[in-house]
C-alpha cells in the first residue's frame, strides 16, 4: 500500500519528487487498513439491504462479456487524427464514400434510456471488445452531457477515472464528448477560465472530438469553447440545435435559411465538423434530406447528424441524409437503440450493405456487443424510461429525449404524476410564452420548470404577466431572464421579463465577460479537507458543482471506492445467501456473502451479517425504514 501511495502521489506522477520526497511527504504513510476498507464496503451493502425497498423483480444473471483477442486492436481513426491532426481527419471524413458512424451507446443512449445511470464498470467490461469489433468508427461518444455530474451524484464515481480507464482500453477509436458551450457539463454559464481549464483537462485525458453547442443556438455562448478546443489541437464539432420544422410553411423563425446562416458562421469561426443536433427527434426524414442537401451545398466542412428515434421515423431520416451526402451519423448498439435513443447501428449497417454508402461493417459481427448490452440493460431496469412505442406527439411538444423521462420523475416527486399530460401541454405553452426558444439543456430545463410552475399556479399565457407579479419564479427561469444562459435569437418577451426579474437588470453580453475568473489556488484550499493533493481535474469538477463534489467526497470517506462493485449489488444490495466478488486493488479480492439480518441495536441501528472471505462479519447500519 505504501508503494501504491507513492505511485499515486501527484508529485510522483508529475515527476517532481526529489530524494527527500519520502521523508517530506507524510501522507505516503497514511494507507488504509484493508480490513477497514472492507468494513466500509459492507456498510454500503448493508445500508442497501436494510433501507432499499426496490428489490430485483427479475432474476439477474451476470452479463455475457465477450472475450477480446489477446492482441492490440486494429488501428483506427484515432491514429489518423493523432498523426494528421484535425485538418487531416477532416479531409479523410470528407473524402470517404462510406457512411461513417459514431456509436453513442456509452453516453447519449443510456442518458436517454436509462436516466444516465450506466456505471464505469459496465462500460469498461465492453471496452476492449468494442475496440476490436468496431475499429472503423468515426467515434465513440462516451463522455459529457449529463454523464459527468450523474457519475459523481448518483454513481459515486469520478468521470475522469471513466475517461482514463476507457482510453487505455480503446486506443484506436476517437473519443467524443458533448459540451454545452459556456455551460460546460453543467446547467449555468461558467467563467471563461473554467471553461478553458475543463477543455484542457478533457483533451489531456483523452477526448478527441468536442461536440459544442449552445442551448439557445447563440454563437457567442460557444465562442470560448470553440477557441480552446482548436488551441488544444482537437476536433471542434460545432453544433446547430434543430428546433421547429423547416417543412412547415408557417415557420418564420427556424427556417432552412436560419440553419444555413448559422452553419456558415460556425464554419467561418473555425469549426472542423458541423453537427446537426436533433435532440428531440423532430427532424422529419424529408426535412433531414432538405437540410443536409442545403448544408452540403453551402459549407465545405463535413456534416454529422445526431437524432433521437422517438417518432420511429429516424432510420428513414438517416438513410435520406446518407443519400444526400451526410458524412457521419449517430447510432447506438441495437439493444441500446431506438425510441428515445438513436437508430440502431446494427440496422443501418445491414441496410447499407452492398450500397453506395456501405459502412464496411459486418452486421453479424456485432452480436457479442448486442448481447452484452441486452444483458447489462436488465441491471438498470429500475431506470428504464419505459417508453415502448414510437410517438409522433414529439413533433407537437418538442421535449428532448432525456428530459421527457426526467420531467415525468420531477412531477411525480411533486405529487403531480396524474397531471403529466397537462404539464406537457404547459411545456408547449411555456415555450411559446418564452418566444419559441431552442430547447436543450439547460434551456429545456427553463421551459420544463416554467411548465410545472404554470401547472401548479394555474397560470396561462393570458394571465401570467398579471398574476406573476405576486409570484417568485423558479431559479432557472429567473436566471434565463437575467441573460445568464445567453441571449435568445429573437430577444426576451419584455413584459414577462419585467415580471420575473422584479426590478433586477438583465445582461445582454456574454455572462463569461462578467463572471470573476476562478482562483484555483483558493479552491484548492477548500478541497484539501477531503483530498490532500487535489489534481486540476478535481479542482475543475469542484468549481463546476461544489455541492455535488462535497457530497461525493463525504460518501467516498464513508464507503471508500465502490466503483468496482457489481452493478446489481451497487443499486440493490444483496439477496440472502447471495455471494459477490469485489476487487479492491490489484491482487486483492473480497468474497462477500450476505448471511442475514441480525439484532436491532438500542441506538436505532441494525446488524447485518456477512461472510467476508469465509469469516463472519457483522456491521451495524442505521435503519431508516
Ligand atoms: C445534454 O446536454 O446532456 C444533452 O444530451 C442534450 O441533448
Ligand atoms: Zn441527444
Amino acid at each position: 500500500a505504501f508503494l501504491c501511495n507513492i505511485l499515486a502521489h501527484p508529485a510522483f506522477q508529475a515527476g517532481v519528487c526529489h530524494t527527500k520526497f519520502i521523508d517530506e511527504t507524510p501522507e505516503l504513510f497514511e494507507f488504509e487498513d484493508p480490513r477497514n476498507r472492507a468494513t466500509k464496503i459492507l456498510k454500503y451493502i448493508g445500508d442497501l439491504i436494510v433501507n432499499e425497498k426496490e428489490k430485483p423483480k427479475i432474476p439477474l444473471e451476470k452479463p455475457r462479456i465477450p472475450s477480446a483477442p489477446n492482441a492490440e486492436p486494429p488501428k483506427g481513426l484515432k491514429q489518423l487524427l493523432d498523426s494528421e491532426g484535425p485538418a487531416g481527419f477532416q479531409k479523410y471524413v470528407l473524402e470517404q464514400k462510406k457512411l461513417l458512424l459514431c456509436d453513442t451507446t456509452m453516453r447519449d443512449a443510456h442518458q436517454s434510456l436509462l436516466a444516465t445511470r450506466v456505471r464505469t464498470k459496465d462500460l469498461v467490461s465492453i471496452a476492449e471488445p468494442t475496440a476490436h469489433l468496431l475499429p472503423d468508427l468515426y467515434s465513440v461518444e462516451m463522455w459529457g452531457g449529463a454523464t459527468f455530474d450523474v457519475a459523481y451524484r448518483f454513481l459515486h464515481e469520478s468521470p475522469w477515472d471513466r475517461l482514463s480507464q476507457l482510453r487505455a482500453l480503446i486506443p484506436n477509436i476517437p473519443f467524443q464528448m458533448l459540451l454545452r458551450g459556456a455551460n460546460a457539463v453543467g446547467y449555468t454559464n461558467y467563467p471563461d477560465n473554467l471553461i478553458r481549464a475543463f477543455i484542457r483537462e478533457a483533451a489531456a485525458g483523452g477526448i478527441d472530438i468536442f461536440r459544442i453547442f449552445d442551448s439557445l443556438n447563440w454563437i457567442p455562448g460557444m465562442e470560448v469553447a470553440l477557441d480552446e478546443v482548436i488551441k488544444c489541437g482537437k476536433v471542434a464539432e460545432a453544433t446547430i440545435c434543430y428546433t421547429g420544422d423547416i417543412l412547415d410553411p408557417h415557420q418564420t423563425k427556424y427556417t432552412l435559411q436560419y440553419y444555413v446562416d448559422m452553419a456558415k458562421e460556425l464554419e467561418r469561426r473555425g469549426a472542423h465538423i458541423l453537427c446537426i443536433k436533433d435532440m428531440s427527434g423532430v427532424l422529419k426524414p424529408y426535412a433531414a434530406k432538405q437540410l443536409v442537401t442545403a448544408l452540403k451545398q453551402e459549407i465545405g466542412i463535413p456534416v454529422h447528424l445526431h437524432t433521437h428515434d422517438t417518432s420511429g421515423n429516424q432510420m428513414a431520416a438517416l438513410l435520406l441524409a446518407a443519400e444526400t451526402g451526410v458524412d457521419v451519423v449517430d447510432t447506438a448498439i441495437a439493444s441500446m437503440s431506438s425510441l428515445i435513443s438513436h437508430p440502431s447501428l446494427n440496422s443501418i449497417v445491414a441496410a447499407l450493405q452492398g450500397q453506395e454508402r456501405d459502412t464496411g461493417i459486418d452486421p453479424y459481427s456485432l452480436t457479442p456487443l448486442t448481447d452484452y448490452w441486452a444483458d447489462v440493460r436488465k441491471t438498470y431496469y429500475q431506470f428504464e424510461a419505459n417508453r415502448n412505442y414510437p410517438d409522433v406527439e414529439i413533433y407537437k411538444y418538442q421535449i428532448p429525449g432525456g428530459q421527457l423521462t426526467n420531467l415525468k420523475r420531477q412531477i411525480e416527486s411533486l405529487g403531480l404524476g396524474h397531471r403529466f399530460e397537462e404539464v406537457k401541454e404547459k411545456y408547449k405553452e411555456a415555450n411559446s410564452i418564452l418566444g419559441d426558444i431552442v430547447k436543450v439543456t439547460p434551456s429545456s430545463k427553463v421551459v420544463g420548470d416554467l411548465a410545472i410552475f404554470m401547472t401548479q399556479n394555474d397560470l396561462t399565457a393570458e394571465n401570467i404577466v398579471e398574476r406573476g407579479k405576486r409570484l417568485t419564479f423558479p431559479d432557472s427561469v429567473v436566471s434565463y431572464f437575467k441573460g445568464m444562459i445567453g441571449q435568445p435569437a429573437w430577444g426576451f418577451p419584455e413584459d414577462l421579463q419585467e415580471v420575473v426579474l422584479k426590478g433586477e437588470k438583465p445582461i445582454t453580453c456574454r455572462p463569461g465577460e462578467l463572471l470573476e475568473p476562478i482562483d484555483f489556488e483558493q479552491v484548492k484550499a477548500k478541497i484539501t479537507k477531503y483530498e490532500k493533493n487535489p489534481s486540476m481535474q478535481d479542482l475543475v469538477s469542484w468549481c463546476l458543482y461544489p455541492k455535488v463534489l462535497e457530497d461525493y467526497c463525504k460518501r467516498r470517506q464513508e464507503y471508500g471506492d465502490i466503483s468496482r462493485m457489481d452493478s446489481h449489488v451497487f443499486f440493490l444490495g444483496m439477496e440472502q445467501g447471495e455471494m459477490t466478488e469485489l476487487s479492491i486493488e490489484e491482487g486483492k479480492t473480497l468474497i462477500i456473502k450476505y448471511v442475514g439480518l441480525g439484532e436491532m441495536n438500542s441506538d436505532g441501528t441494525q446488524n447485518v451479517v456477512f461472510e467476508l472471505n469465509g469469516a463472519r462479519r457483522e456491521v451495524a447500519v442505521r435503519n431508516d425504514a
